[in-house]
This record gives structure tokens, sequence and C-alpha cells, in this order.
């Protein structure tokens, strides 16, 4: 007893105190708990290695997603120390894995951030896990501890022999009791990889999913580091400058900063800028990005007037000269400060001079040693600058004329009578047809129509004064309310639902495209405070005795299908046992996949059963197939059941009784329902299926965008080479 009780001693009701702390308010430590809590948790892990990495002990990082969903990270730096910590009685990786904040930075650079969101350590991670396992590989000895939920489970003990080989493993499962998130997502972990590699050049980061069937396997390595980041985010791009790379370091206030810039411009007119400090990406800027924005109006228009390249008159704007840049910032600063409404924002204000000096010093010599470089990007700024001036002067004149602005409503929208924007959906309607039918069976209180005639311009490819001649865009933009460019206001939205509705076949899904381009490119505010949204028409009716129902999908038509179908329908697996309902339908909906990764193979001029057969095939549609096929035999069905066309057959047997007695009508656009119906199925609050439009990461929006709506044709041949198979259209 006396023991026990000594054992209760300060220390150990700091850890329980810390660890009950977190796991009584997990947001304030890790966000939220959530999808984005439940992967902050592995960047907090990842983070240790990469300081090892920093520290310049570790060149090897791997993350595996474990077949029990659990995730494991290991690197091979020199490993936690085992000994005891000198004050806290007890070994210091047990401080590291208990005691909150204790991971600190260990070679005295202090980078690593305190506070908020970020660096919260991997204690942390440890108090909100079910379980963890720690090995670490130090001095010749393997050493391994366990904790759950934060506490010491199984001591620190030698479990083997390593030889020189040095290193920390730590693995994780997340407690299920505190987050709503239930796994790992490959999407999301290799986006932050990629950019923690990118923003560390020379760190190997090998990811590995081995619960997933994907069996997905990526290595980041880039010994270009924020250039190779640059030249990913231009992959769909035409580059019309090559990298520029400045880097740079000043004492500042609380010790070193280092700065880190590399910038290219391509013959887009979009900017992207991405800025890191400390690895952390600060969406909402800061300091670093004032100082480099101010560099480079400044060099700019200091360089272009020595060279007699702008003159006077040209009053060039910061916009003006970032057309067609994108630009990486990353420095590394000693207790940052992070402001604004989502922490990401920098605040040491020394940071804005240090990373102007060293951005006019360099980009100032750049531009003097590569003269034709520096004329292609102050033509481009001069050609922006004449955009915006006609865009300007086309505006003051319609103004003159009355019609775009805010009074006079553009004829052919048919307002709502609301004007609390909070309660009030402007509909984009896809042709006068469905136009009308919308107009006919709104709410009128609340729902104004816009009908769409032409072809949206695709912005992308068009510099502002072009976007502004497109009548469409104008009618839109007047619309909205919000004004545009230098004058966009967004409280001024007349309607804070802005409502895409398109028929569903191609045509459609180019005019939404277009559509969301244009959102994406010149009203990003719009889409970052979800107004934008994706009607939904339904794709069929189905009528049976009168009762008519509306089916959004191929896929749920096949659902409905089978359930009616099945209903007094036998189905056996391969050794003629009766198969009970849900696992007759999950047999017979593996069938249609099977059916439908059949066609699209098929499609693409392969022949199904020889890439099943293949065990080496490459490519989705194989591996889709490999993997439905093995699902197959499960039931004892082999691939020839199905190629000798038994399995075929009972799909289609049971689709044939699944259609008894109905009418299936499939509707080719919007214009092809009454008004009644189009209001009912798509617009009407209770029973619609609207979709929101939300940017998950704005990287991969970014290329995604510029690869499918861009210039460069091979990047987009490419990706739609590899992702059209993972487009699912049962057709039934
Ligand atoms: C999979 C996660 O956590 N790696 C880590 C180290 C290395 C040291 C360290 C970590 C010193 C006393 C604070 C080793 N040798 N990967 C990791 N690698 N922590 S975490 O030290 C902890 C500090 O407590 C380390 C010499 N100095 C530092």
């Amino acid at each position: 007893m006396s023991e026990e009780i000594s054992n209760y001693n300060a220390e150990n009701i700091q850890v329980l105190e810390g660890m009950e702390a977190v796991r009584k308010r997990p947001a304030m430590y890790i966000g939220d708990t959530g999808e984005r809590g439940y992967h902050h948790l592995v960047y907090e892990v990842v983070d240790n290695s990469i300081d090892e990495a920093l520290a310049g002990y570790c060149s090897m990082i791997d993350v595996i997603i474990n077949p029990d969903g659990s995730l494991t990270v290991q690197d091979n730096g020199r490993g936690i120390p085992v000994d005891m910590h000198p004050t806290q009685k007890k070994p210091a990786i047990e401080v590291v894995l208990t005691v909150l904040h204790a991971g600190g930075k260990f070679d005295g650079s202090n980078y690593k951030v305190s506070g908020g969101l970020h660096g919260v350590g991997v204690s942390c991670v440890n108090a909100l896990s079910e379980w963890m396992k720690v090995e670490v590989k130090r001095a010749g000895k393997i050493h391994r501890m366990e904790f759950s939920r934060g506490l010491v489970t199984k001591k620190l003990e030698v479990v083997g022999e390593c030889g020189d080989e040095t290193g920390t493993k730590v693995t994780f499962f997340p407690d299920h009791a505190i987050f709503s998130c239930r796994a790992f997502k490959w999407e999301i972990l290799t986006a932050r990889l990629r950019e923690l590699a990118f923003l560390n050049k020379g760190v190997t980061i090998h990811f590995r999913d081995d619960e997933g069937e994907a069996h997905h396997e990526e290595t980041f390595h880039y010994e270009g580091g924020i250039d190779e980041f640059v030249e990913y985010l231009n992959a769909a791009k035409k580059a019309i400058s090559p990298v520029i790379h400045f880097e740079g370091s000043r004492e500042g206030t609380t010790g070193t900063v280092q700065a880190e810039v590399s910038l290219q411009y391509n013959d887009s007119y979009s900017t992207l800028e991405q800025t890191y400090c400390n690895n952390i990406r600060t969406i909402e800027g800061g300091t670093h990005l004032s100082g480099f924005r101010r560099a480079l109006t400044s060099t700019i228009n200091k360089y272009g007037a020595d060279n007699k390249l702008i003159k006077e008159k040209d009053n060039l704007t910061g916009d003006d000269m970032r057309e067609g840049l994108t630009v990486v910032v990353s420095v590394k600063v000693p207790q940052p400060q992070f402001e604004g409404q989502t922490k990401t924002k920098l605040g040491n204000s020394e940071v804005d001079g240090i990373v102007g000096s060293i951005v006019s010093d360099k980009l100032m010599t750049f531009f003097e040693e590569n003269p034709s470089v520096a004329k292609v990007v102050i033509e481009k700024t001069l050609l922006a600058a004449r955009a915006r001036e006609a865009a300007r002067a086309a505006r003051e004149s319609t103004r003159r004329k009355g019609v775009m602005d805010g009074l006079s409503l553009p004829g052919k929208l048919k307002d709502c009578s609301e004007r609390d924007p909070a309660k009030t959906e402007l509909y984009l309607v896809e042709g006068d047809s469905a136009g009308g039918s919308a107009s006919t069976g709104r709410d009128r209180a609340t729902q104004a129509i816009l009908p769409l005639r032409g072809k949206v311009i695709n912005v992308e490819k068009a510099r502002i004064d072009r976007v502004l001649a497109n009548s469409e865009i104008r009618t839109i933009i007047t619309a909205i309310g919000c004004g545009y460019g230098e004058e966009w206001d967004i409280s001024k939205a007349r309607y804070h639902k802005i409502v895409i509705m398109t028929d569903a076949d191609v045509d459609g899904a180019h005019i939404r495209t277009l559509l969301l381009t244009f959102f994406y490119r010149k009203m990003p505010e719009l889409i970052e405070r979800g107004y934008v949204y994706l009607a939904q028409p339904p794709l069929y009716k189905v009528e049976r005795k009168q009762k008519s129902e509306y089916v959004l999908t191929d896929g749920e038509l096949t659902q409905k299908l089978l359930t009616l179908g099945l209903d007094d329908f036998e189905v056996k697996n391969k050794a003629g046992e009766t198969l009970e309902k849900d696992k007759a339908k999950e047999l017979l909906t593996l069938l249609a996949e099977i059916e439908a990764s059949a066609k699209m193979v098929e499609e693409r001029g392969y022949k199904a059963e020889e890439l099943v057969a293949d065990e080496t095939a490459q490519g989705s549609g194989a591996s889709m197939l490999r993997k439905q096929f093995q699902s197959l035999s499960a039931y004892g069905y082999a691939p020839n059941d199905w190629f000798g066309g038994e399995l075929k057959k009972l799909l289609d047997d049971v689709r044939a009784h699944g259609k008894v007695g109905l009418t299936i009508t499939r509707f080719k656009g919007l214009g092809e329902m009454d008004a009644e119906e189009l209001y009912d199925t798509t617009m009407n609050p209770e029973k619609r299926h609207m979709l929101r439009v939300k940017l998950s990461d704005a990287v991969e929006a970014d290329r995604m965008f510029s690869l499918l709506m861009g210039d460069e044709v091979e990047p987009r041949r490419k990706f739609i080479e590899e992702n059209a198979l993972n487009v699912r259209n049962l057709d039934f």
C-alpha cells in the first residue's frame, strides 16, 4: 500500500490531470473530434520524426495504416531516450509520451510551435488513443512501452537486440469513444505527407495502406524541396518562367528566422500562394506573405522603371503582378504567433521585413541576370493591368447605361420577393424550358430563377476583360450582387444559396463545371462560405400501381430493383445453399458491379476475363475486377461462373423479376419534368437532395481545375485515363 501511495507523487498526478484535461476537451488540443482531428493525431506523431530529420538524425519515415485500423509511424532517428529523466524520476520516453508539451525541440532551436492546434505533442495522441505501443531502438537494444488512453499499461522493458540500428516506432489506435471518425483516409494523409516531403527537402516519407483493399503505397522524396512543390502545383499549367528560388536567414528577436521562397509564372490568369510557417500551412497568410508581396511589387516596379518597360501611367497593382504566379513561401520562426479566425495567420511583424529584404535583394539580382524572363513577367503584368482597366471601363459604361448595377437586374432573372439573403436561393438553370418549369413551380417568396441560355465562358483560359464580355457571366454577377474583382463585397450577396441546376447529361456536366470554375477562380469566397450548391434532379421515375417514386442515381435504381426482384426469389451459393435475404442482395449487388466494371474495361478495349486471369495486369480497372472476384469467392463462386454465363443469367433474371409491374422512365433532362415534378423532386426544401460545394484541399482543387479546364492537353488525358474507371455508373 505505501508503495502505491508513494507512486502517486506530484509527477503522476500531473500526468493524470494532463491526460484528463485532453480527454475532457479534445477539440481544444486537436481542433475537433471529427475527421480533421482524427488525422491531426497522425501529424503530431509524424512531426516528431520530421523534427528528428530537421535535426539531421533521421532520413526515413514510414507511415502505415494497419489492417486493424491502427496507424504506425516509424523513423530511423536517434530513438527517444530511455534513460531516467533528471527531474521527473522516470524514463525520458515516458515523459515524452505522457507529459503534455514535453516533446519540445530536442536540439535547442525552438521552431516547434506551442499552444493552439500546432505542436500539442504526442502525449495528446496518447491520451486520445485506445492504445499506443512505442518501440525504441537505441544503444543496441529494443525497448518497448504500452499505454491506454495515455496511462502506462506496460512499463518500459528491453525486448530484444538491434545492433547499431536506431529509431522510434509509434503505433496507435484512436479512441472511438472520443472520435466520430472511424478510419484513416488515404487521400487526406497523402496530401499532408506529400506537402511535408516538399517542405523538408531530402526527407523520405513512405506511406502504405494495408487496411483498404486497394493496398495503396507511395513514397515522397524531393531533393528540390519547394522548387519541386512549385513544379507539382504548376504541373497542368504552361510555365513562362523558370522556377525562381530565394532563401536566407536573419537574426530575429527570438532567434534565427529562416525564409525560403520558390516561384514560377505560368500562362494562366489565376494566382496560387501557398505559405507555411514551421511546416504549418498558414491559410490566412500573414507577415511572411505580406513581406513577399511587397517585395515583388517594389522590385517589378523598380526594375520595370529602370529598364523603361513600365511608364508612370501604367499604375500597376499587386494583383496585376501576381496574375499567373505560383509561389510557395516557407519560413521557420522560433516562437511564432498565430492569429486569425483559424489560428493560421502568422503575426510576427519582424518576419515581414526579413522576407521582404531577402526577396527584393535576390529577385532584383535574378531580373538583372535574366532580362528576358523579367521582360516576359512585366509584359504579362502590363496585359493584366490593361485587361483590368478595360473591365473597369466596361463596368463604368454599363453602369452609366444602368444595366449592370444593383438597381436594374437582368431581364431574364425571375426574382423572389423575400429580401433577406439568408432565406433566399438563386437557381442557375440550364436552358429556357427548364427555366420556365422552375420559374412556374418555384416558391416565389424565397426562390429566384436565372435561366442560362448560352455556354458560360471557360474562365481558366480567359483574362478578366473577356470574362466580363460574356453576357451569361455578367448576368450572373449582377444577379448575385457582390460586384467583382476590386469591388467584390460578399456582404452584398442577394442570396446565400446559389444552386447550379443542370441536366444530368454530358452537356449539363460541362455547364456545371464551367460555372464551378468561374466561382472557384473569380468568386472563391462564395464557395468558402458554403453558398454554392448543386441541385440533384432525379434520373428515374419508377411507377407501380399508380404509385410513383423518383430515383436519384443509377446505383439507387439498382438497389431498388434488386430488392423488388429478390422479393420471392431464391438465390443459392456455389454449394447450393440458399442465401438469406441480405446476403443474396450483397451477392447480386456485387454481380451488378462486376457487370459494370467488365463493361467499362471492355469499352477501353480490354477483355475482362484476360485481365482477371493476369495477376500482373495494372490499372484501376484490373485491380477493381480482381477485388470483385475475390469478394465473389466468398460465395464459393469463381470467375468462370460469371464469364460462363451462369451468374450473368442470375443477375438478368433477378432484374427482370424486379421490373415486373413497374414503369421506369429515365429523365433525359430537366425539361422532361413538369413544373410541379421539378419543384417537388429538386427544389422543395423538404424533399430535395442538394449537394453543398466545399473545398477540402485548396492545393488539390487548384490542380484539378487547371488539369480539367486548362490548356495543357497531355496532363488532362493522363488524369482522365487514370480516373475514368473510378466513375461508377451502374447501368441497369
Ligand atoms: C514515430 C514518432 O517520436 N521520434 C523521436 C526523438 C529523438 C530524441 C528525442 C524524440 C530529449 C529528452 C525531450 C534522442 N537523442 N517518432 C518520434 N525521436 N525525442 S521523438 O528526445 C526527447 C527530448 O526529452 C532524442 C538525443 N536527443 C533527442
